[in-house]
């Protein structure tokens, strides 16, 4: 094997790897983690109207995923969901927290730290809490509620190929004069 023919497999293996990382790394993470959670001052929460307790259930999702809680009053009060990350028990600037609903509304967040978190409602505190569990390094994924990301990741790997495919013929050429 000659010089330029090795220098050309290296920089052959080093493409595919490169084109090939994205795809392996890109969409695993940003999952998306869907929850209907009803919650009612002399119950707590429940996955269903019928079987709220106090604590609720536990919510679980990976650091990097898109948790959605859709959340309903059983009660006709209202109600704000507090996903409470440092524990103190008030709503702090960077912490999931719901708008107030006496009916139901929406609140979506990306997990960013791993650990077991208490949720409560910050209205009725301790009698509406509950835990939420987030796996993972602790270090968030690049996010991506799109998805357009990992197309561009994938674009920029293919491009990455591509250019190094060409820079082999020129190198596998030239060594044949
Ligand atoms: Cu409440």
């Amino acid at each position: 094997m000659t010089k330029a023919s090795k220098a050309a497999l290296v920089l052959l293996v080093a493409g595919l790897a490169l084109g090939a990382l994205p795809l392996a790394a890109g969409p695993a993470r940003a999952a998306s983690v869907s929850y209907d959670l009803f919650g009612s001052a002399a119950s707590g929460w429940g996955l269903t109207s019928t079987s709220e307790t106090n604590p609720g259930p536990v919510l679980s999702a990976n650091v990097g995923d898109t948790v959605t809680i859709t959340l309903h009053s059983t009660d006709g009060f209202p109600h704000q969901l507090l996903i409470d990350l440092n524990g103190n028990g008030v709503a702090d600037s960077g912490e999931p927290l719901s708008a107030q609903f006496a009916s139901t509304t929406t609140l979506t967040f990306t997990v960013t730290q791993a650990g077991t978190f208490h949720y409560l409602c910050t209205i009725h505190g301790s009698a509406m809490t509950g835990s939420f569990t987030a796996q993972g390094t602790g270090t968030p994924a690049p996010s991506n509620p799109s998805g357009s990301s990992t197309s561009t990741l994938i674009i920029v790997g293919v491009v990455l190929a591509i250019a190094v495919v060409a820079g082999v013929s020129i190198v596998v050429l030239r060594s044949r004069n």
